[in-house]
């Protein structure tokens, strides 16, 4: 007998008259569709298009219907780069950079990633699930329903796997989908301080495996930066990445040109980030391997970062650009990513649509997860938001203002 659901089994919801930024359709801004109706049934999008043109046996038959009256209906939001997993603060340091100290200098005392590598360390595996599941609910509650989150404050094995396991927690206990990222080479460990290559050796050849064999890893990252690990060394990561099939990304170019980025795009990297000391003349390489761009106005903002990325090069070289968090104590202390809308807009003069498409589709390219979601299309995981507005400009415009009516997430309403 055929375990396939009958043709005519009747949709699980339907949302109607709502205006949809479906973000995949060329021919209107944001692919909107004006008077829409999207139709949902086991989780999955089965039907969009203008309310008028709805089959009507499927209209009579589906059981929970919500009027949406010409309210925006958006993919659900993905912050596709944070740290949100992490022990104690950094506003200390945030004091001493307010009185002169530089985040470098802090970095090269001691201070910086090293001091929350500590309180990491420091902290039980509850105490992390707690602090993170907060900040988390912030980003819920603005309509996110992807999020990245990355190891690399715990920088020994037994602390990278327990970071790993609150990302993963996180995404079994809360209505949100967690990816995780392996960032073992964020900084050296406090025990290889002066032994950088031994400290990749011991991420490549025990961490990785291990955290890998737990199942805990869906992608590898590394930080390119003078006061982290130069390009020779990123590219053993990515190597011992490989050698799992994991697929790849680089924090690059953030405080100096470090060839990271060419480097990452060469070797097939999803995403290359931050990237404000990427040159122009090196983003045709980005481009030619499919790269995303994903910029991180939080960290730029927090930093007081006056080097632009290299927006325009992105754009002529149509780079897809991806915004994000990169909520972290160090530096971007974020827990909102339509703050980041509006920053991307304001800082980096990106459009409204720009910065939306930077949270939904190509924050699932940056994740590798566009054939699921990112975009409303049939048969994409149904993962949506409904706004109290009908103007999506209006999410990049308002600043510490929340419009998030009604999330869906896997086709249930949160
Ligand atoms: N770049 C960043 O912006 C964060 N990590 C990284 O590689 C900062 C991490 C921190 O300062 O704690
Ligand atoms: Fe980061």
């Amino acid at each position: 007998m055929s375990q396939q659901a009958p043709l005519n089994k009747p949709w699980d919801t339907l949302w109607l008259n709502a205006r949809l930024a479906t973000m995949c359709r060329g021919d209107t801004p944001y692919g909107l569709i004006e008077d829409a109706a999207i139709a949902i049934r086991d989780g999955k999008i089965v039907w969009l298009g203008a309310t008028d043109d709805l089959p009507n046996e499927q209209r009579r038959t589906c059981q929970q219907q919500l009027d949406c009256q010409g309210q925006l209906i958006t993919p659900g939001l993905i912050d596709c780069h944070t740290h949100l997993v992490y022990g104690g603060n950094r506003a200390s340091e945030f004091e001493m950079r307010l009185n002169g100290a530089s985040y470098q200098q802090i970095a090269r005392s001691g201070g910086g990633i090293l001091s929350t590598v500590n309180a990491t360390r420091d902290s039980s595996e509850a105490a992390l699930f707690e602090s993170a599941r907060m900040r988390l609910q912030s980003f819920l509650n603005e309509g996110v329903t992807t999020v990245e989150i990355k190891s690399g404050y715990g920088l020994d094995l037994d602390n990278e796997l327990k970071m790993l396991r609150v990302a993963r927690a996180l995404g079994e206990k809360l209505p949100v989908q967690v990816v995780t990222t392996f960032l073992g080479a964020h900084a050296t460990a406090p025990e290889y301080q002066g032994a950088d290559d031994e400290f990749i050796s011991f991420i490549c050849e025990s961490v990785l495996p291990a955290a890998t064999a737990a199942g805990l890893v869906d992608a590898v990252d590394a930080f390119c930066e003078n006061i982290a690990f130069n390009a020779e060394q990123v590219e053993r990561v990515f190597k011992a990445a490989k050698s799992f099939d994991l697929p790849i990304k680089l924090h690059a170019e953030q405080l100096s040109d470090q060839q990271g980025a060419v480097l990452a795009a060469r070797m097939g990297a999803l995403s290359v980030d931050h990237i404000e000391f990427l040159s122009p003349d090196d983003v045709a390489v980005i481009a030619e391997h499919g790269t995303v761009a994903v910029l991180l106005p939080g960290a730029f903002y927090f930093l007081r970062e006056t080097q632009l990325p290299p927006i325009d090069a992105l754009r002529e070289n149509a780079v897809p650009i991806a915004i994000a968090s990169d909520s972290n104590p160090g530096s971007s202390p974020v827990s909102s990513l339509l703050l980041m809308l509006s920053m991307a807009c304001t800082l980096f003069k990106l459009t409204p649509e720009e910065s939306l498409a930077g949270v939904t589709r190509n924050a699932a390219k940056a994740l590798g997860l566009q054939a699921e979601i990112g975009t409303l299309e049939v048969g994409k995981t149904a993962n949506m938001v409904l706004w109290n507005t009908s103007n999506p400009a209006e999410l990049s415009y308002s600043i510490g203002h929340n419009p998030c009516n009604t999330v869906m997430y896997r086709g249930q309403v949160r």
